[in-house]
């Protein structure tokens, strides 16, 4: 019998720290060879010519999550509609596949009013018929104490040790009392806290007040939440993690008044760490005031998502926070809602004001593409930038490392064989996504993933994706030290003991 079940043969391996020329023994969905020149195994891959990468880890997507009202606007009187992401666990996947991405850290929800745990049986379920290999936020909006002190250790003790929680948004947002409650949680239970930072009331204030004053296309979105929004309920979020010692990540970071706030937190120590998202880099509010024969001014809502896109001038700012590392992990945000039928953008009407329209994109497929062809093949960032901003810091972060996000021996063989000289026009049917379409129709990238392998075996390979629904895995996280608090407390006191 072969020594290995697959061997990827001379292929460019993007260790993250340069690359060397090698095969890659395979056995058992793992890789346990790495060598100059190893013996043929059951199966060979060619690689020659291509780069031999991780496969990327999204850590923020937002898959299959039903939601009541979520991500729509501050709210009105109307009874916010329920949505229920048109992206299944299945249709994600080969997404995500056909992106050179092979796992993903998602979303639990929590509706107001209820604990979390049947949501998190139902989510399980939903994710576990996918092929894609994933892990679990969990959003707190109604952090009961039942929830708070009864739940969350039991999701703890299932492998779930990221808290998501929402700045802003009718039915999720929390105030800062309801959010330093979830910090000590999250500090008592060894969990890190991922945040949505825009403030609520400001963006509430603001879209009054332009609804008052008639400006209700879609491109308003952009006016009633400007950088100041986002820089303010930063700086707040990290203020209060700091009184509370909790480590924190910053989600979507779209403009550097907000990235200055992490870069000063991080220069004093603090464990708080940022990432964010290709639309930050690509596109621009101006996006928002597109209109188009079938859709008219409607066409904007394509690109509505928040925080909104910027000004190129911001897109500049963000890819210098990157180089810099302040902005050390870049994820998709995707979530997305067709721009066709009466479910997706539309749930609110073709004409309705911006603050009723959901808001995301998809992004899945286009992630890595978009990164590597504006990033490394236009000379902004190394490979090795590119394989830590998509695949070994988020693994880190979330305490998937050293299984995925590198390649390395012992590591799951997840694996993008990527063409760093193929051109591609960017089309929706590409993506693979449930959605009617993608933002960056049209954009052409330098680099492209040629096959993807998940645990050693081929989920996509030209284009062609092919995995058996329910082969992907649940990815349980123990206690790692990365999130674990510093133990900087003021006057020494700790009013939210970590474990010992
Ligand atoms: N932003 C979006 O655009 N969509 C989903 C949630 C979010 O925060
Ligand atoms: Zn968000
Ligand atoms: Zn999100």
């Amino acid at each position: 019998m072969a020594e290995y079940d697959l061997v990827v043969r001379g292929g460019e391996v993007a260790t993250g720290f340069g690359t060397a020329r090698c095969d890659i023994g395979i056995r058992d969905g793992r890789i346990v060879a790495l060598a100059e020149r190893i013996a043929d195994g059951a199966a060979t891959l060619d690689a020659g010519g291509l780069l031999v990468l991780p496969g990327g880890i999204d850590s923020h997507c937002h898959i299959e999550e039903p939601a009541r009202g979520g991500y729509v606007g501050t709210g009105g009187d109307a009874p916010p509609p329920v949505t229920v992401s048109e992206e299944s666990f299945v249709t994600a996947s080969a997404s995500a596949f056909a992106g050179g991405t092979t796992s993903v850290v998602c979303f639990v929800p929590q509706w107001k009013g209820e604990g979390i745990l049947p949501r998190l049986a139902d989510y399980e379920q939903r994710a576990a018929r996918g092929m894609l290999d994933y892990s679990f936020h969990q959003i707190i909006t109604d952090p009961t104490d039942a929830v708070l002190e009864r739940e969350v250790p039991q999701i703890v003790a299932r492998g779930i040790r990221s808290l998501k929680v929402f700045l802003t948004y009718e039915p999720l947002h929390l105030s800062d009392e309801d959010y330093i409650r979830v910090l000590a949680t999250a500090r008592r239970n060894g969990c890190l806290v991922t945040v949505h930072c825009e403030n609520y009331a400001a963006i509430k204030w603001r879209t009054a007040a332009l609804l008052q004053a008639g400006l209700t296309g879609p491109k308003y979105h952009a006016w009633s939440r400007p950088t100041v929004v986002e820089r303010e309920a930063t700086h707040r979020a990290i203020a209060l993690a700091e009184l509370v010692d909790q480590p924190i990540q910053i989600f979507h970071v779209s403009c550097a008044e907000a990235a200055e706030e992490i870069a000063r937190a991080q220069h004093r120590g603090l464990k708080v760490w940022g990432e964010t998202c290709p639309q930050y880099l690509m596109l621009t509010g101006a996006d928002m005031d597109r209109s188009s024969p079938e859709q008219g001014a409607f066409a904007g809502a394509a690109f509505m998502c928040s925080p909104s896109p910027r000004t190129p001038e911001e897109q500049a700012r963000v890819w210098e926070m990157i180089r810099r590392g302040t902005l050390d992990i870049v994820s998709s945000d995707h979530c997305g809602f067709s721009m066709g039928g009466d479910q997706g953008k539309a749930i609110s009407g073709r004409d309705a004001s911006f603050d009723a329209i959901p808001n995301g994109i998809p992004g899945l497929a286009a992630r890595l593409p978009i990164l590597f062809s504006e990033g490394v093949s236009k000379g902004r960032l190394s490979l090795d930038d590119f394989v830590r901003l998509t695949a070994t810091n988020p693994a880190r972060l979330m305490g998937l490392a050293p299984r995925k996000g590198m390649i390395a021996i012992g590591a799951d063989a997840d694996l993008a064989l990527w063409d760093p000289a193929k051109r591609v026009r960017l089309t929706n049917a590409l993506m693979q996504h449930a959605i009617d379409y993608t933002p960056y129709e049209g954009l052409e990238v330098t680099g492209w993933p040629v096959a993807t392998l998940r645990r050693g075996a081929v989920v996509m390979r030209d284009g062609v994706v092919q995995a058996e629904p329910g082969t992907g895995r649940f990815l349980p996280r123990g206690p790692y030290p990365m999130i674990r608090p510093r133990g900087v407390l003021a006057d020494g006191f700790d009013a939210a003991p970590p474990p010992a």
